[in-house]
């Protein structure tokens, strides 16, 4: 495969952990930088998540940039899905020279820069609110335009909620920045909306065999996911399985996959997309266009159907890191 510049922007938690993961076991990768924004918890604690996960892959080489702590409107908000810290609360040996880590520039200023330097090579990966890209697009116009193309975990297809009755989690936590990305930027497109991950969940029986691979990063996930009921078969029994019957859904790792190997995604609707702002029930909720009532000219892909082998695979090979210290084969 063709080698592929890449930039992920993530509120690290337990799945962004994964679908990094999976980023890092990607041959074809070269990962530009990790661009962090407030999500899954405070900005703060993703960049130490990011750092923890590219210390246990030994990856360490990677720049990761503080972005935003607050989405564009309103008050900050995080998700409480994989515990406080995002990362189910189980790690002890935190790391108290962490910032000195981070690269000084601002996220949003990398990625400018990172997408102003190689003009119509990278793949931006958005695994959490979209508000570093939402001002990337403010403060650099051309921004999207430079871009090969974008993947997006984020919205829903059938107006089906998981944070809100009718808003996914990332569109929800700063719904004028999905808005304001899927308005102006008309670089190919793709997006893994809820629904595509949820109707695409994977057997617990593989969640188990994935955990217990015999390899540092493996063990990493299986610590993380120990406690964390968005792991746990029985507390998705009242939640999840009421929508799309049982099953493990790794989400941003639907995202990542379509941009390791675009044969993940067997079947996508090509159609406008929009984001609901204004509804009382239905804010940050995504809207497709399918007959184009909206008169936009801008199509994306949204996913719906995926080789979930070949998901399973992906998901397999990406927790046998660090790399170095794998078996020959
Ligand atoms: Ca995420």
């Amino acid at each position: 495969m063709a080698e592929k510049l890449v930039i992920i922007d993530t509120d690290c938690g337990i799945d962004d952990a994964q679908a990094i993961m999976m980023a890092l076991t990607a041959p074809h990768f070269q990962i530009l930088g990790i661009t962090c924004v407030f999500g899954n918890t405070t900005v703060e604690n993703v960049c130490q998540n990011v750092l923890k996960v590219l210390s246990v892959c030994e990856r360490e080489e990677i720049p990761v940039f503080r972005g935003s702590a607050v989405p564009l409107v309103g008050i900050s908000s995080s998700g409480d899905h994989f515990g406080g810290d995002g990362l189910g609360d189980v790690i002890k040996d935190k790391d108290p020279q962490w910032e000195d880590k981070i690269s000084m520039e601002h996220a949003v200023n990398a990625m400018i820069r990172l997408v102003s330097e190689n003009q119509n090579q990278i793949s931006l990966v958005a695994l959490g609110p979209l508000t570093n890209l939402a001002l990337a697009v403010r403060l650099d116009p051309c921004f999207p335009q430079k871009l090969k193309e974008l993947y997006i975990m984020g919205g829903n297809m059938e107006g089906i909620g998981n944070v809100s009755l009718c808003a996914e989690f990332n569109f929800a936590m700063d719904p004028e920045s999905a808005y304001v990305v899927l308005e102006d930027f008309l670089c190919p497109t793709y997006i893994a909306s809820l629904e595509y991950s949820c109707r695409n969940s994977l057997p617990w029986e593989f969640f188990e065999e994935l955990m217990n691979q015999d390899a540092p990063a493996a063990r990493f996930m299986k610590t993380i996911t120990s406690k964390c009921w968005a792991y746990s078969k029985e507390a998705m029994k009242k939640r999840r399985d009421v929508h799309f019957g049982p099953g493990f859904v790794s989400y941003d790792s639907y995202a990542m996959a379509a941009c390791v190997d675009g044969s993940v995604v067997t079947e996508s609707i090509q159609c406008p997309v929009h984001v609901e702002l204004q509804g009382s029930i239905s804010r940050g909720m995504m809207v497709l266009d399918r007959t184009n009532k909206l008169k936009k000219s801008h199509c994306v892909y949204v996913m719906s159907k995926c080789d979930t082998t070949k998901l399973s695979q992906l998901l397999m090979e990406s927790l046998r890191q660090p790399r170095n210290k794998q078996p020959e084969k």
